[in-house]
């Protein structure tokens, strides 16, 4: 049955990574700013018909100061389970609910880490393009370090950073976590402060969500704690990690590698990090197979079918839960708080 376009307009202010483009204009009005040629006049005469946006990815930025230009917004939804991308605080005291796509690509960045941390431990990339130099026709690649008898410090035990732990366990490691605070039923060791977890182990993944509260937490004294044969994998965001003190560490040999599939300010990746030769860097690609982020889209559109259908998000924040805990804190700064239809972060 074809459905008819609703009274519903949609924008999405920059291409970025997720394919929702069709799913979104089989039922809705869907806007592309980064098409128009004067972004800020389409802005302008869009501005009050707008209902949601759909923000395809960490790249897209949604902050107070375009949320506020929208009186008629409802709805965020987001492309990818972290959602430091969008000011979700703001939006739950407007009235305005922010979805995201948890759930569905837990083990495909936990695959993504896990290759990320053998590729590091063993020198993977480094022994390949040994091979494709001709360099194994003169003598064999050097002993590497092992992954044998390691213990992997957990910054986030979310629902990837579980799916990393059961990887890990399967791997013979021990794990152990570190995050806000302990969680029931975890079967592992909870270390309360960050730097303690790192002086204890010598693998440290980082699957924390981004943001303010977490900027630059794995500073260089979390790196000194790690020690000379400590590993660090960082599939979560750029943002947690002091890429100064973290370049520093791998020269110096402080820490013994980095596997990293996020940096603080994408795509640019520092010179430092790039010139590293104990860093395996990645294009940010942890979730980044066809069927996961049709996945991932999928849910961004089903999100919005949903508030359209007035049978709420599917995947709220939980900053703008659903349904509604009580009326919003600061309604009446603008219209949105009067519009209603119907886990966290990285590592929620
Ligand atoms: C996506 C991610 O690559 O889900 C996330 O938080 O970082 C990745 O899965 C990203 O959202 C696309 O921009």
């Amino acid at each position: 049955m074809a459905n008819e376009i609703a009274d519903f307009d949609v924008l999405m202010p920059i291409l970025g990574i997720g394919d929702v483009a069709a799913g979104i204009e089989a039922r809705m009005r869907l806007h592309r700013l980064w098409l128009e040629s004067d972004p800020q006049a389409a802005l302008e005469r869009l501005a009050p018909r707008i209902k949601a946006i759909a923000a395809t990815g960490h790249l897209a930025i949604v902050d107070e100061k375009l949320m506020r230009r929208l009186p008629k917004l409802e709805i965020v939804a987001s492309f990818g389970v972290g959602y430091d991308n969008v000011d979700a605080q703001w939006a739950g005291e407007h009235g305005i609910i922010v979805t995201h796509t948890p759930g569905v690509l837990d083990e495909e960045v936990a695959d993504t880490a896990f290759g990320l941390l053998i590729a590091a431990a063993r020198q993977l990339p480094q022994a390949e393009r040994y091979l494709r130099e001709g360099r194994w026709l003169h003598a064999p690649f050097p002993l590497t370090p092992s992954l044998r008898g390691r213990t992997m410090g957990i910054l986030g035990l979310g629902r990837i950073g579980k799916a990393i732990a059961r990887r890990a366990t399967a791997f013979g490691l021990d794990v152990v976590y570190h995050g806000r605070k302990p969680q029931d039923g975890a079967p592992y060791l909870y270390y309360p402060t960050l730097t303690g977890m790192a002086r204890a182990v010598d693998i440290l993944m980082v699957v924390a969500p981004g943001g303010e509260e977490t900027k630059n937490i794995v500073n260089a004294e979390v790196l000194e704690a790690l020690g000379p044969n400590g590993i660090l994998v960082n599939v979560a965001r750029g943002s947690l990690v002091d890429e100064d003190a973290l370049i520093a560490a791998l020269n110096s040999r402080k820490i013994l590698a980095a596997g990293l599939d996020v940096f603080a300010d994408e795509p640019k990746v520092p010179a430092g990090l790039l010139a590293a030769e104990n860093a395996v860097l990645l294009p940010h690609v942890g979730s980044a197979s066809r069927a996961t982020r049709q996945a991932m889209a999928d849910l961004v559109v089903a999100n919005l079918y949903s508030w359209l259908d007035g049978k709420g998000p599917l995947t709220p924040v939980p900053e703008t839960p659903w349904p509604r805990l009580s009326s919003p804190a600061k309604a009446g700064e603008g219209d949105h708080a009067k519009h209603g239809g119907g886990g966290s972060g990285l590592s929620g």
